[in-house]
């Protein structure tokens, strides 16, 4: 029996978080792997999730409480709700801390680079769009456009998270290959350079190429256009088999930034397979499941209405 809409709601939330989580160990090496579990935030003894989640779960709630998102009162709640310790990037902290101190968004998206961050901070967080509006192309492009420019105003920035919401939104639907799936996307964006290594991963079909060759040709780094491509490639092939745990040994090989390329491949992957096919053992030990359990059901009710 194919998931429930309701089933795969939950799964793309919960597979992104235990994306995010499982990887957050493997980010950046060793190094910073040792500082996450040492001094990074969360509840202890549990899995814990960095900003990926954590942007994620604030949009969530804020999409479910109203009709449209209003980006003012988001951009506060993002900033309000910003932990440092949970590993956001450097541009995105200092942003959110403008924020949080009373600047407005607008007054401070292209203060660090003049054309805003191409980091992949605003693609981490899209997913609720694919699902909010997984029916309507205009809205769910205006939304993310409309939100993604609060912390990432540079056009790549933003084609990485329409990428995202379009993907998941498709991942709630539709049982095509690996390949089939990665070229619609490409056919459906404007962005060239996106297009580009999407089709890269098109072309190599069926083949069961390394993480190795994966890494190289794609990217696997904080920037947009390298982990969006390499996430939606590895959410697709493991989503296929429906094979979780298979995905994240993957994305754990090619290395680079591990939980945001976990989080984006996560929520792919769940909105494809549902909860059920997420591993329940890693799920028990996930933190704040019921906040994030609340927020995926609002979300749904929501896109129900
Ligand atoms: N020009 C040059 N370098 C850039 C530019 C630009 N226009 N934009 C971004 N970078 P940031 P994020 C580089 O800081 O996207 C966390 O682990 C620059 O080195 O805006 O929110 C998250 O979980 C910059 O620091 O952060 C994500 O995994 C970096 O890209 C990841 O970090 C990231 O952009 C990125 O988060
Ligand atoms: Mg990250």
């Amino acid at each position: 029996m194919p998931p429930t809409r309701e089933e795969r709601f939950a799964g793309s939330l919960f597979g992104l978080a235990l994306g995010d989580a499982i990887g957050a160990p493997y980010e950046g090496g060793p190094l910073s792997g040792f500082l996450w579990q040492l001094i990074g935030a969360g509840e202890r003894g549990k899995l814990r999730w960095t900003d990926d989640t954590q942007m994620t779960m604030v949009l969530t709630e804020h999409l479910g409480a109203r009709s449209v998102p209003d980006p003012d009162v988001l951009a506060r709640e993002w900033a309000n709700a910003m932990e440092s310790r949970r590993g956001y990037g450097p541009g995105s902290r200092r942003l959110l801390t403008r924020i949080a101190s009373g600047e407005d968004w607008r007054d401070v998206n292209r203060s660090i680079w003049p054309e805003g961050s191409m980091g992949n901070g605003a693609a981490m967080r899209a997913a609720p769009f694919g699902l909010r509006w997984s029916e309507d192309r205009e809205a769910r492009s205006r939304w993310v456009y409309e939100t993604s420019r609060i912390t990432h105003a540079h056009p790549l920035g933003i084609d990485g998270a329409h990428l995202i919401a379009d993907a998941v939104s498709r991942a709630l639907h539709a049982e095509e290959s690996a390949p089939d799936f990665l070229e619609a996307l490409a056919e459906e964006t404007q962005s060239r350079p996106f297009v580009e290594k999407l089709r890269q991963a098109v072309r190599w079909g069926a083949d069961p190429v390394t993480p190795a060759r994966a890494a190289a040709e794609l990217g696997c780094s904080v920037l947009a256009l390298e982990s969006v491509p390499a996430a939606l490639y590895a959410g697709a092939r493991f989503a296929e088999r429906r094979d979780f745990d298979g995905m994240m040994r993957f994305i754990i090989a090619m290395g680079g930034d591990v939980d945001t390329i976990g989080a984006m491949a996560g929520s792919v992957f769940g909105a494809r397979c549902g909860v059920g096919a997420l591993p329940p053992e890693r799920l028990v030990e996930l933190e704040a499941k019921t906040r994030l359990e609340a927020a995926a059901i609002a979300l749904y009710k929501r896109s129900a209405q």
